[in-house]
């Protein structure tokens, strides 16, 4: 074995920066997204490197931007250069209209191309060439999401040993959706080359034991809890499930700055003092962001003592715009937000207010804290960090958190104080919110105090350590600062 310290290495299809080209110049600024939201912090300063595409298509000369960003975030990063037809055949194919869809339950949106999963094996193969050039022997390999669900197996083929873990963001489906699948077995296999499988819900891990007993009722499964263990030809991996979350403490002292105070001043003054409703996504079909302008529909049809008093925001951030599904959702949004700010508006009233665009961090954290009602409803959802950004956010400890019950973070905040709603029920979620405008303030106080509560003690460096601890008996704490 090599010598040096064990250092942490992070593996995810995106590096955590996003890349753009100002006249010939590659500009590097931090990216947004769940995963980045949740590693930045945990990353910076505690030593380690990251492994991802830089979201450039073909070989662009990023190295100096690169290594100038790394100084600053506190870790190296390392591109993976990915070709147009790699970006096409792995990313928006294979990741993205395989794998996407049918883990959330959008069976009839897959396209089980062929040519895609070859192309998921080679771009596979590359992100693992990369780790075997920048790490070494003792690093621990921490690989992120479905799109790299190959990546220990590639390494275990040219002979190369790493302690490797995966977390799973997304969910896990249960057999009956999994098992349609054309590349099944071959992925479940690949899945148990990772020392550690992690998974956001227990949910979801009995899902993947259930597809493994279908799939390979050759492999022994033993244990309970996070102590699954499962050995296959010799080899044995250990499931876990791991709640991902955020970094509370930030959140909340944004959200208390007197910058974020002003800021939602002028939002509620805007508004008219108005209650605010809050629908935060990721411009994405699993989000329910249609669903959830119908349950408004239904709010101002079935209650008309609600025109007028308050404000729908919803925000969305772009995203896959090169996917041409994710055009039409946009298109069908901004129909759906015409029709009906067009059936109830009044002069100095829109009821929807909608944004399509990024939003910079205490602009999202001052939106978090004017909202009295926040509408978290996907259809499904690995975790969903919104909903705990916005009870982090919620300083004034007056919100109401409304909660699909197909979302990942259902099972945690339910017991804490979250109204759970079914998405597709536009009309029980028009019931729901009308509740919450009737409900003593008291009643909204106690909820979202424990809420509060739950989420700052499992933050996310409770869920790193969680990880780390279970995959090697290590602490975060642990990794020795970046060396060099
Ligand atoms: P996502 O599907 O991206 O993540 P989510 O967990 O809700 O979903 O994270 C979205 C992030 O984007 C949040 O941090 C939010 O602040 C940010 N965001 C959304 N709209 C924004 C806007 N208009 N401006 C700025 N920022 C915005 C995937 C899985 C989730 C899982 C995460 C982490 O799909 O289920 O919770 O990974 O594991």
């Amino acid at each position: 074995m090599e010598g040096g310290s064990k250092r942490l290495v992070v593996v995810s299809n995106r590096l955590p920066v996003a890349l753009s080209n100002e006249g010939g110049r590659w500009v590097i600024k931090p990216g947004g997204g769940g995963l980045v939201t949740a590693l930045a912090p945990v990353l910076k300063n505690r030593g380690g490197l990251w492994i991802g595409w830089s979201g450039a298509k073909g070989e662009v000369d990023i190295v100096d931007p690169l290594a100038e960003f790394s100084r600053e975030a506190g870790y190296s990063l390392h591109p993976v250069y990915l070709t147009e037809e790699e970006v096409a055949g792995y990313y928006h194919g294979f990741s993205n209209e395989v794998i996407w869809p049918l883990f959330h339950d959008f069976q009839s949106r897959c396209n089980f191309n062929p040519t895609y999963w070859r192309s998921y094996l080679d771009a596979n193969l590359k992100f693992a060439e990369v780790v075997v050039r920048f790490s070494r022997d003792s690093d621990y390999i921490w690989v992120h999401d479905y799109h790299l669900m190959h990546l220990a197996f590639m390494l275990r083929n040219m002979g190369v040993p790493r302690s490797c873990g995966f977390f799973l963001h997304i969910p896990f489906p249960p057999p009956d959706i999994f098992l349609k699948l054309p590349w099944r077995a071959k992925i479940v296999r690949s899945l148990l080359e990772y020392d550690l499988v992690g998974f956001q819900t227990g949910r979801d891990r009995s899902n993947f034991i259930s597809c493994l007993r279908a799939l390979l009722p050759e492999a022994s499964i033993s244990g309970r809890g996070n102590e699954v263990r499962v050995t296959l030809l010799g080899r044995t991996s250990r499931l876990g499930a791991f709640p991902i979350s955020i970094d509370f403490n930030a959140f909340a002292n944004m959200a208390s700055s007197g910058e974020v105070a002003q800021k939602t001043k002028d939002f509620r003054d805007a508004l008219r003092q108005r209650k605010i409703l809050l629908g935060v996504d990721r411009l994405d079909y699993t989000k329910g962001i249609p669903q959830r302008i119908e349950a408004i529909r239904q709010l101002l049809i079935k209650f008309p003592d609600l025109r007028e008093r308050f404000s729908f925001v919803q925000l969305a951030v772009p995203s896959r715009e090169e996917i041409p599904e994710y055009n039409a959702l946009k298109i069908e949004i901004e129909r759906l937000v015409g029709e009906v700010n067009g059936q109830f508006a009044q002069p100095g009233w829109v009821p929807i207010q909608y944004l399509y665009r990024s939003l910079p961090r205490a602009d999202l954290v001052a939106y978090y804290r004017a909202a009295d009602i926040a509408l978290v409803t996907p259809l499904r959802d690995g975790m969903n960090l919104v909903a705990k950004e916005y009870c982090a956010s919620n300083v004034s400890e007056t919100g109401v958190l409304i909660l699909s019950e197909f979302a990942g973070a259902a099972g945690q905040l339910q017991k804490n104080g979250a109204k759970l709603v079914n998405p597709h029920d536009v009309e029980g979620v028009a019931k729901v919110i009308h509740k919450a405008f009737h409900t003593d303030i008291a009643d909204h106080r106690r909820n979202m105090h424990r809420l509060r509560d739950s989420i700052r003690k499992a933050d996310i460096f409770w869920w790193v350590d969680s990880f780390l601890q279970n995959a090697f008996s290590r602490h975060l704490n642990d990794f020795p600062p970046l060396e060099g």
